[in-house]
């Protein structure tokens, strides 16, 4: 029979039947010796064959990704972890307050999904908290995004604002849903499908932030048509597995830029001759990209020889 992994919690599987029945699985021995660094040999998202044995239901088969999306494993340093698999896109939840989400995020969760060939849409939640200040901040950081091709959208689970907008941009797709925890991604996919019945939480009165309230990716399957994953919030994006100088490929906007640098290992930094570096003098980079771009940079040569080992 074959299914889709629609939640993993380690040792057991929830799989999702084509007929439309949900079993819960378990994991073959000979997946667990697989040599990758990966520590989920199958995530939420897979399409998997699977067999009754004795008892039990176990996953036989996994069929080969589309893609799939990573992020550094919060509890193996240097291990990645799969996030989803066979996404059709990614709706990135951002939010300018409660809490906040700095352009360095967006640009890491950019940069990643770029990397894995996924289409990346951005929502700003949260609109009913935003006064005059936060709404022209709000315009300064979307222009930023609007202007390298990233459609941005804005929403309130508050006063309804963009849902039906949403509604239909998720219809029909499967859609992985990220963002910071608290910026209400439980709680818009509620507002979409009440079926949904999420588990949501109010932000922390103490530090401003997400209680982390959704703790393991699941796939659901929405009453208008589309699956939706809702993922844990994320603190931070890894990028692994790619040469440093490999990272700018996956800026959109420098990508183009790239073959005019005087140095073909160009890391657009302090290089003579280098064409993004003079793009972002010249106003065509935007301020917050190029150095967000330096930061993760900064970071990521910190941390690239480890995860070679
Ligand atoms: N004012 C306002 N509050 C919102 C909005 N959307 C969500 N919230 C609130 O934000 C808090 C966090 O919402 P959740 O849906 O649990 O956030 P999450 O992103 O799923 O968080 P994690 O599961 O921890 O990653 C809740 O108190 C929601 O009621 C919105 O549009 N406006
Ligand atoms: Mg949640
Ligand atoms: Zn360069």
């Amino acid at each position: 029979m074959q299914g889709t992994i629609v939640k993993s919690t380690g040792s057991w599987y929830e799989v999702r039947t084509d007929s439309g029945e949900t079993v819960q699985c378990r994991l073959k021995g000979i997946f667990r010796l697989d040599e990758t660094k990966d520590n989920n040999p199958i995530a939420v998202g897979d399409t998997v064959t699977i067999d009754r044995e004795e008892n039990d239901w176990m996953i036989a088969q996994i069929f080969e990704r589309k893609n799939y999306i990573v992020r550094a494993s919060p509890k193996h340093r240097g291990a990645r972890q799969i996030l989803a698999a066979n996404l059709d896109q990614c709706l990135l939840i951002a939010t300018m307050a409660s809490p906040r989400t700095s352009t360095g995020f967006i640009d890491r969760f950019l940069l990643t999904a770029e990397a894995y060939h996924i289409p990346t849409l951005i929502v700003f939640n949260k609109q009913d908290i935003l006064d005059q200040k936060g709404l022209k901040k709000q315009e300064y950081v979307s222009e930023i995004y609007r202007k390298i091709g990233y459609p941005v959208y804005f929403t309130s689970t508050v006063t309804g604002q963009g849902l039906e907008e949403l509604k239909d941009l998720l219809k029909d797709k499967t859609t992985l849903i990220s963002g910071h925890s608290g910026v209400g991604k439980s709680t818009l996919l509620n507002k979409l499908d009440p079926a949904l019945n999420l588990r949501t939480t109010n932000i922390s009165k103490l530090t401003g932030k997400g209680m982390h309230t959704t703790t393991n990716a699941e796939m659901h399957y929405t009453s208008f048509g589309g699956r939706i994953i809702d993922t844990p919030g994320i603190r931070e994006f890894g990028l692994m597995h790619f040469l440093p100088e490999e990272i700018s490929h996956y800026y959109v906007e420098m990508r183009e830029l790239i073959p005019q640098c005087k140095f073909n290992n160009c890391m657009h930094d302090n290089e003579p001759g280098c064409a993004v570096k003079q793009a972002y003098l010249d106003g065509r980079i935007s301020e917050e990209r190029y150095l967000n771009y330096l930061t993760i940079m900064a970071d990521y040569k910190a941390n690239y020889k480890h995860w070679e080992e």
